[in-house]
């Protein structure tokens, strides 16, 4: 079902439907974090020290000496000469001011049982397990693989690592053997920290079996540590190298493990992404900056406060998860939730009965999960009082309006502010997203003679939420929308997103490549002669005459699956791997819930034309062996020729029309014209 934009079909009042602009109910601006017009001002003015009040929110081992350091553009340095330790900020400083019983985890499985940890707990059981990696060798700076699901032991693994000063690297569970083994070897790995299983719709999945299988692919000789999730369920199978993180937990308890002290500057973690080659890119991330802007984001938009229960219903696997389920809100001293399961088992009002049982403020999801509870209905959220909600919030890819009207009307009851955060892996957290409290100065709009004639030349105007638009960039964040030149477009006009000013929350480089990293990032529009460093972040974007930024999507060749992001050349190189595949292109198609699906169209080799579907099966499991479930192809297409330019170049654009079912335009300039209406009537007939 659904309408000629492809949104699905929901009943919203005529009212709504209309509505173009919203404002923060004045309930949630008198008790907002920041409420202060003059934060835009004050950052523009103060840049690049405005961001000392990011810093502020941090308890520091030692003073920094400079805010920024950019005489190495682009390898910009924040808070240089400062030390601290992220464990300590989000564990000991909490204990030590009195929030020891104060829950810091609240976890519910997916069957229902719960775990609640408080700051105490928390730091007792991240102690233990920090002296016991030290106990297996683990150093400072030595990378350590945590592949596990959404447990506990994910975030504690994640905060012992960083006590010790050993940056971990998270794999996403639901990532292959492969995958995993890919990322092992890139980072240089020989820590391994896994779990037996977890479920799924009610089954016991065996994660152990995969993670043996990627072991199998890595270089160097691994030491793994595996949590017991299951219990008898599955076999809680050790091989003979592998230690029970039960057991080491249970030797090293009451252990007291001094955080070490980190220059601001090292890494903290290393997250691998996609980009527009095959090979997954290893974001570093720092101490320092990349703690200051979580905390500091997650104060100002998320509006954090430590007696609040907040939920971020992100995976850990994902950057959203760490910075917005485990080191803002745990730096900011709030109670976080963590969900192991799907949002429809048992039945698909989960996540409001998780809402509702533990009166959550503040709810942080991704549109593909709006746009599935919308499929569902209205009754599932009804069953629910959700008016423990005071802020809600979307992430991982653009939102319609339709969408977020949605969740304004039937989770927010019309009673909280939304806000559509855009960022990315590399930016480390936040940059274009509304303030869900301000009442924003508009610079240059000479206001209406006051009575008396008296003129003024600003005049607040409310920073409303317009649906479907990110917003202006946050505070001391210079992003744009530019043209190929990279001359800023007029309102109504698309262009390119770029960010022309550093931030402390970007990525410092790609792992152990600085070349990759300015190709990657800095080549397109800045000027290497002139010393003007230009950050691209590879997305398309209109802009409007309140300088509100709505985000098109990307513009390399990476797709946006359900938030997810994949890399269309990744998934043609495993489907070309296959015997009887002689070419392949991959693209994203629109998809109603998902956002966009993966569609491949692939050419038989000459004696595996009449094979089609015995091929079909083994390109999906060439797929799912080299990433995973999450890029599994919606459809996968057989063609005799692929549509090719005069040059020789397969017009992707035209295979995503195609996919996504719109107008397909001129094809005449293309060599072989005729393929496309018959690739064309294979997708549709089905
Ligand atoms: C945090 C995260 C990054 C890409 C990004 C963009 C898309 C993220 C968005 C959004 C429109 C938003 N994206 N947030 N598009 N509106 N609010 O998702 O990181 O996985 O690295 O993906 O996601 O295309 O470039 P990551």
């Amino acid at each position: 079902m659904s309408d000629d934009t492809g949104e699905p079909e929901v009943e919203l009042e005529a009212r709504l439907e209309e509505q173009e602009t919203f404002e923060p109910p004045e309930s949630f601006v008198e008790q907002a974090n920041v409420s202060d017009p003059d934060v835009y001002e004050e950052f523009e003015e103060n840049w690049p020290d405005c961001w000392e009040r990011a810093a502020d929110l941090l308890s520091w081992d030692e003073e920094y000496d400079t805010v920024l350091e950019d005489g190495d553009a682009p390898f910009y340095e924040w808070f240089t000469g400062g030390e601290l330790n992220a464990s300590y900020n989000c564990l000991d400083r909490h204990v030590e001011e009195g929030a020891k019983n104060r829950a810091a985890i609240k976890w519910e499985g997916e069957l229902g049982e719960t775990r609640t940890y408080t700051y105490g707990d928390l730091l007792n059981e991240v102690e233990a397990f920090a002296a016991a990696l030290r106990d297996l060798g683990v150093e400072e700076d030595d990378v350590v693989t945590l592949y596990m699901p959404m447990i506990p032991e994910l975030p504690i693994a994640m905060l012992a690592c960083a006590r010790i000063g050993a940056p971990h690297s998270v794999v996403f569970a639901g990532f292959s053997a492969d995958a995993l083994a890919t990322r092992m070897n890139s980072a240089d790995s020989e820590y391994l920290v896994t779990c037996d299983g977890y479920y799924r719709r009610g089954d016991a999945l065996n994660h152990k079996e995969k993670a043996d299988k990627g072991l199998r692919g890595v270089e160097n000789d691994v030491q793994t540590v595996v949590v017991d999730r299951l219990g008898d369920e599955l076999t809680h199978f050790l091989g003979a190298d592998a230690h029970d993180y039960g057991e080491l937990v249970a030797e090293h308890e009451g252990a007291s493990v001094e955080p070490v002290s980190r220059d601001a500057e090292d890494m903290l973690f290393l997250m691998y992404t996609s980009g527009t080659t095959g090979e997954p890119k290893g974001v570093k991330h720092t101490t320092g900056g990349y703690l200051a802007y979580t905390a500091w984001t997650s104060h100002a938009v998320l509006d954090v406060k430590p007696e609040d229960t907040y939920w971020c219903t992100a995976d850990i696997g994902w950057i959203t998860g760490h910075s917005y389920i485990v080191y803002g809100p745990l730096a900011l001293g709030t109670t976080t939730m963590m969900y192991e399961g799907t949002p429809d088992y048992p039945e698909k009002d989960r996540l409001w009965d998780l809402v509702e049982k533990n009166r959550v403020d503040t709810f942080y999801t991704a549109p593909t999960a709006i746009r599935s509870f919308m499929k569902w209905g209205t009754e599932y959220p009804e069953r629910h009082d959700l008016s423990s909600l005071r802020l809600l919030g979307t992430v991982g890819e653009p939102i319609n309006p339709r969408a977020w009207k949605w969740y304004y009307k039937h989770i927010g009851d019309e009673e909280c502010p939304i806000v559509d955060t855009w960022w990315q892996t590399e930016t480390g957290g936040m940059m274009i997203t509304t303030l869900p409290a301000i009442n924003e100065m508009k610079p240059g709009s000479a206001g209406p003679p006051l009575p008396g004639g008296m003129m003024i030349t600003t005049l607040p105007a409310i920073n409303e939420m317009k649906p479907g638009s990110a917003g202006p960039p946050l505070p001391g964040v210079d992003a744009r929308v530019v043209d190929a030149n990279g001359d800023e477009v007029e309102a109504g006009q698309a262009g390119y997103v770029t960010v022309n000013n550093p931030w402390p929350g970007m990525l410092r480089t790609l792992y152990q490549n600085d070349e990759r990293f300015i190709e990657e990032y800095w080549t397109e529009y800045s000027d290497e002669e002139a010393d003007e460093w230009v950050y691209f972040p590879e997305d398309g974007a209109k802009i409007d005459e309140d300088d509100y930024i709505t985000i098109l999507g990307r513009v390399d060749d990476v797709i946006n699956v359900s938030g997810h992001r994949l890399g269309t050349m990744e998934i043609e190189s495993a489907v070309v791997g296959v015997e009887g595949i002689a070419e392949a292109a991959v693209v994203g198609g629109d998809h109603d819930v998902k956002g966009e699906a993966v569609y491949v169209y692939a050419i038989p080799e000459d004696g595996y034309e009449d094979r089609h579907a015995e091929l079909e099966e083994k390109a999906m499991e060439a797929v799912l062996d080299s990433i995973g479930p999450i890029a599994r192809p919606e459809e996968i297409v057989f063609t005799p020729e692929l549509p090719k330019t005069r040059s020789g170049k397969i017009m992707r654009r035209l295979l995503e029309n195609i996919a996504s079912g719109d107008e397909l335009g001129d094809t005449s300039t293309l060599r072989n014209p005729e393929i496309v209406d018959e690739i064309a009537d294979q997708v549709a007939g089905d």
